[in-house]
């Protein structure tokens, strides 16, 4: 029994050598150590064996199953390293092919232009907030001193979820929110998408984009809201573009203007972006209506202020002399990649 634990040792390290994969290694470890293989067969001879012999030959025969399971365990990393160094010799990696390109993307000409127009006001000490599009009723209209019958309110003008919720339709609830909360001086622009109900053409759509700013502090006058907005349509259009403010009328502003601006293309002589006016419109302004601060709770006796709006999509298409709303928001990849 001896003699044939030690010759199943010796052929199993002789066809060792000869194992060229994984597979074929396997098969020799259930030859020889598997449930039926040859050393379970010489072990269930042990019967036979005398008393003393029995531990001799139960050592032996643990000895070589575990000198084979070594073996076998060695040869199979061997194995294991060929295949991995043949497998990368053969991997060649050209590192002089060109990448592949990655497209970069650009800003989208709203936001362009919006960072254009929050920088110039930072300069000018306005810092930007923004607010929720879903607005209470409160908020939109009657905090803004819009009288309870106006027709702006109605259902065919703006989005209601329920009686006292709706689409903002401009973004000045938010500057309702902010003097409610905060003491003078306030100085705040509010950017964010607003909505009203209207039949989608080339300058119509119902969402669309405004900036609004408020200024509220002690001794605030109308020259303070020119002057202010004057510096603005000289950063964003050209130091040598001039300003002109016509009377207008809004409930939460009193008094009340629209500022236009010379035409930056011609310079006011007329052409097709200006319709030949030499002008062009491009906001709505005015002096807070002492209702509105009293309401938000500021002593319009003490505090006064001025308010701005305009819309960012109009603006934009005048500076880049888009001609239809709509390329600004159906996203066509040939149009985004102009700016
Ligand atoms: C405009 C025109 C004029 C405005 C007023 C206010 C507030 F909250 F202070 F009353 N916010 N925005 C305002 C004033 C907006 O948009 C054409």
């Amino acid at each position: 029994m001896k003699k044939q634990l030690e010759k199943i040792k010796s052929i199993a390290d002789k066809e060792l050598t000869q194992v060229k994969s994984i597979n074929e290694l396997e098969e020799l470890r259930i030859k020889f150590l598997g449930k039926k293989g040859q050393l379970t067969k010489v072990l269930r001879g042990m019967g036979q064996l005398t008393i003393e012999e029995r531990p001799v030959i139960g050592k032996l025969a643990n000895k070589v199953r575990s000198e084979i399971e070594k073996n076998i365990q060695e040869q199979k990393e061997k194995l294991e390293t060929q295949i991995k160094n043949l497998r990368l010799s053969k991997e060649e990696i050209d590192i002089t092919l060109p990448g592949k390109k990655i497209s970069i993307g650009n800003k989208h000409p709203l936001t362009l232009v919006l960072d254009e127009i929050k920088e110039i006001f930072l300069g000018l000490g306005f810092s930007t907030i923004e607010g929720p599009e879903v607005e209470l009723s409160y908020y939109n209209f009657d905090a803004l001193n819009v009288p309870q019958n106006h027709p702006s309110k109605d259902l065919q003008d703006t989005f209601y979820f329920n009686d006292e919720l709706l689409l903002r339709t401009q973004t000045s609830p938010m500057q309702i929110r902010a003097m409610e909360k905060h003491k003078p001086p306030i100085r705040f622009i509010v950017p964010g998408k607003v909505y009203r109900v209207d039949e989608i053409d080339a300058t119509h759509s119902p969402v669309f984009h405004q900036i609004e700013g408020l200024l509220v502090d002690k001794d605030i006058a109308m020259s303070d809201l020119k002057g202010t907005l004057e510096i603005f349509a000289k950063r964003l259009f050209g130091e040598n573009t001039k300003t002109r403010f016509r009377p207008h009328q809004f409930y939460f502003t009193e008094p009340s203007a629209e500022m236009d601006v010379s035409c930056f293309v011609c310079n006011g002589k007329g052409c097709r972006v200006c319709q030949d006016e030499g002008w062009i419109e491009i906001l709505g302004c005015g002096m807070v209506h002492p209702n509105v601060l009293e309401i938000c709770h500021i002593d319009s006796k003490v505090y006064s202020g001025f308010a701005f709006g305009m819309g960012l999509d109009r603006i934009t298409m005048i500076k880049y002399d888009i001609d239809d709303l709509r390329l600004m928001f159906e996203n066509d990849i040939r149009f985004l990649k102009q700016f």
